[in-house]
C-alpha cells in the first residue's frame, strides 16, 4: 500500500529530474502543486483511487495527474519516474540531497561542465570552477563540498560477501580478549542483506571500556569516530563504518532483537506490544513497567504472542501475519543443497569431493559413474533468438535475460529453455525492468527453472524471488564457479533465497534428483 506522502514524493522528484533535463516549467510546476495537494491532503489517495473517485476533482490535478496517481497507487511505481531515473546519471540524482543544490543549480553546473558525478562535483568545487557560475559564493562551494563528504559516507554500500571475512575476523578478534562472554553481528549483516551500510556489533563483557579501548587497536581501523562508554564507532581501511555496543546479559535477546531489525519490522513488533499494553525497547518487554521477557529473542517474540521469526524474514514483508496463522517458510538451508547446475567442467572433482550427487556442466564432455552430469548451454535471449544456430549437444538451454526485451520474446524462448537467468548487477544498481508478473506465470505453467546465480554482485532480489514462489516457479541455485573457490559462492544464494522465504521443495536442486 503507497502512502500520500509516497505518492507525493514520487511526484516530486519526477518534477526535480525533469529540471535538471530542463522540461517546461508548466509541467513540473505540474507536478510540484499535484504532489504539494497530495502530501496536505487528509483524505486517504489509495482510498480514493480504489473507490473510484474522480481525482481531477481535487485542486492541482488534472487528467494527467489523475492517470500518474492512479498508476502509483495499484503499482507502486510510476514508470514515467522509473525511465527519467535511468536517462539521467545517477550522480546528477545523488547531487539533489546535497543541501543548498536544487535542481536549478545541478542543471547549472550541468550545462557549465557536464560534470556528472560527486567526485567532479568535489573537484570543481575544490579548484574554484564552481565559483565562475553566477550565484555560487563560498558559503555555496563550502556547504556543497560538505555534502559531498556526508553523502559519500553515507551512500557506500558494500556487497554482503565482501564484508563477511572482515565481520568474522572482528568477532575472533573481539571474542579474544579477557571478559568478552559474547559477540554477535546484528543489522542487515544478521538478516544477510544482499548490501550493508554498516556493521551493528553487540557485546556482553565485563569491562567494556577497556574492550572499546582494545576494539580501536584493530587492525584495519582507520579512523575512531567514538568511544564511548556504552557505545563505539569506527572506520576501517576501505571506509566500512563499525558500531560496537554493550550490552547486558539480562537484556541481550532485547538488544539483539532491536539492532537487527529491520526497522520496519521493529515498528510492527512495537505496535503490536502497544496494543497489548506493553512496551518493547532495546532492553525489554514490559508489562505495567515489569519486566517480563528480555534474555533471548525467543522470549521477546513470545512475550508478545508471536514465534521465533528467522532474520532473513524480518523486513515487514509478511513474516508477523505469517506467524500469526502458522505459515512461516520452513526456510532452507546450505547442507540441503545436493547438486550444482552451472559450474565449469574443470570443477567436477571438487564437486564430488563436496558430496554432491549431480552436476551441469557449461563445457566440455564428460563420462563419470560417481557423479550425475548433465551437459548444459547457456543462451542469450534477445530479439535476434534462434534455437536452430545452437548445434552442440546438450540436456538444457539455459536463456540468459540481460537486457530489457519485449515479454513477447521471453514468452517465446520458453518453448526451447529449461532455465531462465535474468540480469542483475547490485554494485552498479542495474536490474531489469520486466513483467515479471507475467513472465513467471508463464514459467510455472511450463515448468521452466528460475535460476538464481549466488555471485554476490548478481544474486536477483528478494522480492522477485519471493514472487516466482508464489507463483509456483521452482528455483536452482547455482554456483556459475568458473574456479575452485566460487564453487562456495552457493552459500550467497542460500542467503538470497532465504530472504525470498524459499523452502527446501522450491529449489530444484535440494532434490535427490532435480528433474
Ligand atoms: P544498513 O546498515 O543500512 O545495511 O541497515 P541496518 O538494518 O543494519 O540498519 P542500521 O545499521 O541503521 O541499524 C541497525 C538496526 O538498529 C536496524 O536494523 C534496526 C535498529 N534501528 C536503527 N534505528 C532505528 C529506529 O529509529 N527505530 C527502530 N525501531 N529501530 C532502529
Ligand atoms: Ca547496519
Ligand atoms: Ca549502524
Amino acid at each position: 500500500m503507497v502512502t500520500n506522502s509516497e505518492i507525493a514524493k514520487m511526484l516530486s522528484q519526477t518534477a526535480d529530474l525533469l529540471e535538471i533535463k530542463g522540461e517546461n516549467p508548466f509541467k513540473i510546476r505540474a507536478y510540484r502543486n499535484a504532489a504539494r495537494t497530495i502530501e496536505n491532503s487528509s483524505k486517504d489517495f489509495n482510498k480514493l483511487v480504489k473507490e473510484g473517485f474522480d481525482l481531477t476533482k481535487l485542486p492541482g490535478i488534472g487528467n494527467d495527474l489523475s492517470t500518474y496517481i492512479k498508476e502509483i497507487v495499484t503499482t507502486g511505481k510510476f514508470s514515467k519516474l522509473e525511465k527519467l531515473k535511468k536517462e539521467i546519471p545517477q550522480g546528477l540524482v545523488d547531487m539533489l540531497a546535497i543541501e543548498g543544490l536544487g535542481p536549478k543549480r545541478i542543471k547549472q553546473i550541468y550545462d557549465a561542465f557536464h560534470i556528472t558525478s560527486l567526485e567532479d562535483l568535489k573537484k570543481y568545487a575544490e579548484n574554484g570552477e564552481l565559483d565562475k557560475l553566477p550565484s555560487f559564493g563560498p558559503t555555496l562551494i563550502q556547504k556543497i563540498l560538505k555534502g559531498v563528504k556526508q553523502l559519500k559516507k553515507a551512500g557506500i554500500r558494500f556487497l554482503w560477501a565482501d564484508v563477511e571475512e572482515i565481520a568474522e575476523d572482528i568477532k575472533e578478534y573481539l571474542l579474544k580478549f579477557p571478559g568478552v562472554e559474547i559477540v554477535k553481528i546484528a543489522g542487515s549483516y544478521r538478516r544477510r542483506k544482499e548490501t550493508v551500510g554498516d556493521l551493528d556489533i553487540l557485546v556482553v563483557a565485563e569491562d567494556y571500556p577497556k574492550v572499546s579501548e582494545y576494539f580501536i587497536k584493530y587492525k584495519r581501523v582507520k579512523e575512531v569516530h567514538s568511544a564511548g562508554l556504552t557505545r563505539s564507532t569506527v572506520f576501517l581501511d576501505n571506509d566500512l563504518q563499525i558500531d560496537l555496543r554493550a550490552v547486558s546479559k539480562e537484556s541481550y535477546g532485547a538488544a539483539l532483537h532491536y539492532f537487527t531489525g529491520s526497522k520496519a519490522h521493529n515498528i510492527e513488533i512495537r505496535k503490536m506490544a502497544i496494543e497489548m499494553g506493553m512496551k518493547v525497547n532495546e532492553y525489554g518487554v514490559y508489562k505495567e513497567n515489569k519486566r517480563i521477557a528480555g534474555k533471548s529473542e525467543d522470549e521477546v517474540y513470545k512475550a508478545v504472542g508471536l514465534c521465533y521469526i528467522e532474520p532473513e524474514l524480518r523486513e515487514n514483508r509478511g513474516e508477523i501475519e505469517a506467524c500469526l496463522n502458522n505459515s512461516l517458510p520452513d526456510l532452507i538451508n546450505l547442507g540441503d543443497i545436493k547438486g550444482d547446475l552451472n559450474i565449469n567442467a574443470s570443477l567436477v572433482d571438487k564437486a564430488v569431493k563436496k558430496g554432491y550427487k549431480y552436476v551441469g556442466i557449461r563445457d566440455g564432455e564428460i563420462k563419470r559413474d560417481d557423479i550425475k552430469i548433465y551437459k548444459i548451454i547457456e543462451t542469450e535471449i534477445n530479439k535476434n533468438f534462434n534455437i536452430s544456430d545452437i548445434n552442440k549437444k546438450y540436456d538444457f538451454l539455459v536463456g540468459i535475460v540481460n537486457e530489457e526485451i519485449e515479454t513477447e520474446i521471453i514468452l517465446k524462448a520458453m518453448e526451447k529453455v529449461k532455465f531462465l537467468r535474468f540480469f542483475r548487477d547490485i554494485k552498479a544498481k542495474k536490474e531489469l525492468n520486466l513483467d515479471f508478473e507475467t513472465i513467471f506465470s508463464q514459467m510455472a505453467k511450463k515448468n521452466i527453472i528460475l535460476e538464481i546465480p549466488s555471485t554476490p554482485n548478481a544474486l536477483i532480489s528478494e522480492v522477485l524471488i519471493k514472487s516466482a514462489i508464489q507463483k509456483g516457479v521452482k528455483l536452482s541455485i547455482v554456483s556459475a564457479a568458473k574456479t575452485d573457490k566460487e564453487l562456495d559462492f552457493i552459500k550467497y544464494g542460500i542467503n538470497q533465497v532465504r530472504r525470498g522465504w524459499a523452502e527446501a521443495k522450491d529449489v530444484i536442486n535440494a532434490r535427490n534428483n532435480p528433474f
